[in-house]
């Protein structure tokens, strides 16, 4: 019987390039994200490509009602998930505080912060069930250091690192793991979503800099959770090396 992973935003970046890196170790998924007909994609490659089990559902993590329901009504052989990386998630705009959109922080707190919650919330009762598990909340360097026109995104990054140490500690009684990880500038489709399509912007960003790219992430989260049952990193700082933090880059 394979592993299980569950992985949230696995459409694209991070959580599609974990997807690709679990399934060609021989892991069971999980995935999930809002646009379907990219899941589905996703689903039929890696199951040809390494006979796994694949599992798609397609929600909003910001909807709580959806989250249970789908969670909630997995069949009995989808229920003992191993590891849960909680990666869906979004910056919405660059702009100083009193110029940014309500609308875009609401989009960055009900998703980076209450859908990962909810969705924790959700699967923990199989991990209790099992005795054993393993979250991974994906933080960010600006949950580290707050930088200028970053305010809510910042904030909810700060969250994450928050969440991820009172998961921690209140589910170590569970046998389970709690792993922060926190990557610098990396290249996928988060600039073009930050920036609302607008292409140059986004590119603008990595200019000057060879960033880390989403294979570097899953490659990570894949070493961490091959660790013996004893061991756990906490919480993992990532940059690519031309960056020492939020503030500091060498762009050639
Ligand atoms: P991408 O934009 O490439 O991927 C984001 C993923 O999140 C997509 O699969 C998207 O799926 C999913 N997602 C976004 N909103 C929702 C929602 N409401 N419901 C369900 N799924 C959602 O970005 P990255 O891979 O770069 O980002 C992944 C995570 O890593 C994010 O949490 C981001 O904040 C964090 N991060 C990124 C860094 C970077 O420089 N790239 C650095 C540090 C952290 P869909 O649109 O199909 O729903
Ligand atoms: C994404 C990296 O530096 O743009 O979390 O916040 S940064």
């Amino acid at each position: 019987m394979n592993k299980i992973v569950l992985i949230t935003g696995a459409t694209s970046g991070f959580g599609k390039a974990c997807a690709e890196k679990f399934a060609a170790n021989h892991y069971d998924l999980i995935v999930t994200g809002r646009r379907n007909d990219r899941l589905h994609e996703l689903s039929e490659a890696l199951r040809e490509a390494h006979g796994i089990r694949v599992l798609s559902l397609n929600f909003d993590i910001r909807d709580k009602n959806a989250v249970n329901a789908q969670i909630n009504a997995l069949p009995k052989e989808w229920q003992p998930i191993d590891i849960l990386i909680n990666n869906a998630g979004l910056a919405v705009g660059r702009d100083n505080f009193e110029e940014a959109s309500i609308d875009d922080w609401d989009t960055m707190v009900d998703t980076n912060l209450k859908g990962l919650a909810y969705i924790t919330k959700a699967v923990l009762p199989y991990m209790i069930e099992a005795g054993s598990g393993h979250i991974f909340n994906l933080g960010s360097i600006s949950g580290k250091e707050v930088y200028a026109q970053g305010n809510m995104y910042c904030a909810t990054k700060h969250a994450v690192g928050a969440l991820s140490e009172a998961m921690r500690i209140e589910l170590l009684k569970y046998n389970i793991k709690v792993t922060a990880i926190h990557p610098g500038a990396a290249e996928t489709e988060f600039s073009n979503v930050r920036f609302k399509g607008d292409a140059a912007k986004a590119a603008k960003v990595y200019e000057g800099l060879q960033p880390l790219v989403a294979e570097d992430i899953a490659d990570i989260i894949y070493y961490c959770a091959g660790l013996p049952p004893h061991v756990c990193i906490n919480d993992l700082v990532v940059t690519c090396t031309q960056q020492a933090n939020s503030f500091y880059s060498f762009k050639k």
